[in-house]
């Protein structure tokens, strides 16, 4: 009773409770149930990298890829060559996010903290790189030259001492050789043909030709991001990326055959990946299939476009903004798009996104490549508590506590009482014995 259009390419409703069943339905979109069976696969990949090291790197690259990664490190000139290779106005538009991504993220480095309290003590918190860190960079069909730059950059500006980079190769052992470029032009020197569950386990573990890392970023299929899941707490994370998503507000104000591009190029990524339309203009959501339907023809992705539309594709005519505000909360997009007349009074009153593209002239396709904000950002509902990845990914933090004889003075007291209250006595006595 809720299906507004005939057309079976988006489904549509009206209902505010149906549309956050259906939202709710969406961010569950890459919890299968064939999950286990993958985690069960990737415990034995993990088990076998960490106990034969760079042997079980090569039966498993010929198993999964169909060749052996020898050497599993790309050479040097390998790099170049591929930049070289590279058509000029490439070069250009790389070099061009390149940086303006790295100009926006020199302002993300954090300040150290460094206060004085009451009775003269000194009491801060100091930023420092971790030393290695290691991106993985998916192949085949999400082989992005874009996710290089984007994943690098914040390791570079946060002066990662070492950085890896892995990427699945094709049978013939070739990475996709734009990512080569841009890794190329990020200056990028260790790269390795490593894909899938055991290039996180090598990176997390560490084998004869695979240094051990301290942080591992990037995004990947369903056993890279579950291997990441797994090893995270042997080493760091950036977070665990699901299929990507899109959620756009429009009124009146919006033209239906931009709507329908923008929701278009977010499901072309990925069958999984979800497009979600909130508007206060029930004609907009009325002409929005036939705009779906003309921009797919001759779509080089149809049918990937089409099965994300079908499955994870949704229209949801809304009374008021308010409205389109409070599910777009509930659903915590990993993008989401105003386009509304006055964009700014919903830009700040959304609570959970990982970036709001604001106005007609912000496409989100701007900010997955050259804005300069991350676009590696937190999907299906995970914006409720993260946000992209940023310098501080690949960055720690240390407290700095310097006390003086008065501080510790005007303290020991309270120490003591409170270490006798939890039964430690050596704690109380550490303070007593500088005072005699
Ligand atoms: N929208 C993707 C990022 C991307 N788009 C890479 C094009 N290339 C996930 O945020
Ligand atoms: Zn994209």
């Amino acid at each position: 009773a809720e299906s507004e259009t005939p057309s079976t390419l988006i489904h549509c409703v009206r209902d505010r409770q149906q549309a956050k069943l259906e939202l709710e339905r969406l961010a569950n979109r890459s919890t299968g149930n064939s999950q286990k069976q993958a985690m069960a696969t990737v415990e034995d990949i993990l088990d076998t990298v960490r106990s034969q090291g760079d042997q079980a790197l090569m039966t498993l690259t010929e198993r999964f890829d169909g060749f052996r990664p020898e050497p599993l490190t790309v050479a040097p000139e390998e790099l170049e060559d591929a930049w070289r290779k590279t058509p000029k106005k490439l070069q250009s538009a790389l070099e061009l996010a390149y940086r303006r991504i790295q100009d926006f993220h020199q302002h993300q480095r954090p300040n150290d903290l460094m206060v004085q309290g009451i009775h003269g003590e000194q009491l801060g918190r100091r930023w420092r790189p971790v030393q290695k860190a290691g991106i993985y960079i998916p192949g085949g069909r999400a082989a992005y030259p874009s996710t290089v730059l984007m994943n690098a950059v914040p390791a570079q500006v946060a002066g990662v001492e070492q950085l890896v980079m892995t990427s699945p190769a094709g049978r013939d052992g070739q990475i996709n050789r734009t990512v080569l470029a841009a890794a190329h032009l990020a200056g990028i020197r260790e790269v390795l043909r490593l894909g899938g569950a055991q290039a996180i386990a090598a990176l997390a573990f560490g084998t004869e030709t695979v240094p051990k890392v301290d942080v591992i970023s990037g995004p990947g299929n369903l056993y890279v991001t579950l291997a990441k899941k797994a090893v995270y707490g042997q080493v760091g994370i950036d977070s665990l990326a699901g299929p990507s998503e899109v959620l756009v507000i429009a009124d009146q104000s919006a033209r239906a055959e931009q709507v329908a591009a923008d929701l278009l190029a977010q499901s072309e990524h990925d069958p999984l990946a979800a497009a979600v339309l909130l508007t206060t203009e029930a004609s907009l959501a009325e002409q929005l299939p036939s705009h779906l339907e003309a921009q797919l023809k001759g779509h080089p992705r149809e049918q990937i476009c089409r099965a994300s539309l079908s499955n994870w594709g949704l229209v949801v005519i809304c009374d008021n903004l308010e409205i389109c505000a409070q599910l777009s909360d509930h659903f915590a997009p990993e993008h989401l798009e105003l386009l509304v007349e006055h964009p700014h009074t919903i830009a700040d009153r959304i609570k959970n996104a990982g970036a709001i593209f604001i106005g007609p002239w912000t496409p989100e396709a701007v900010g997955d490549y050259l804005a300069g904000p991350n676009h590696t950002l937190p999907t299906c509902g995970t914006a409720r508590f993260s946000g992209a990845l940023s310098v501080e990914t690949f960055l720690r933090h240390t407290s700095l506590i310097e006390f003086n004889r008065s501080a510790l003075e005007a303290t020991a007291n309270a120490v003591r009482e409170l270490a006798s209250s939890e039964g430690l006595h050596s704690h109380a006595e550490s303070v007593r014995i500088r005072f005699e």
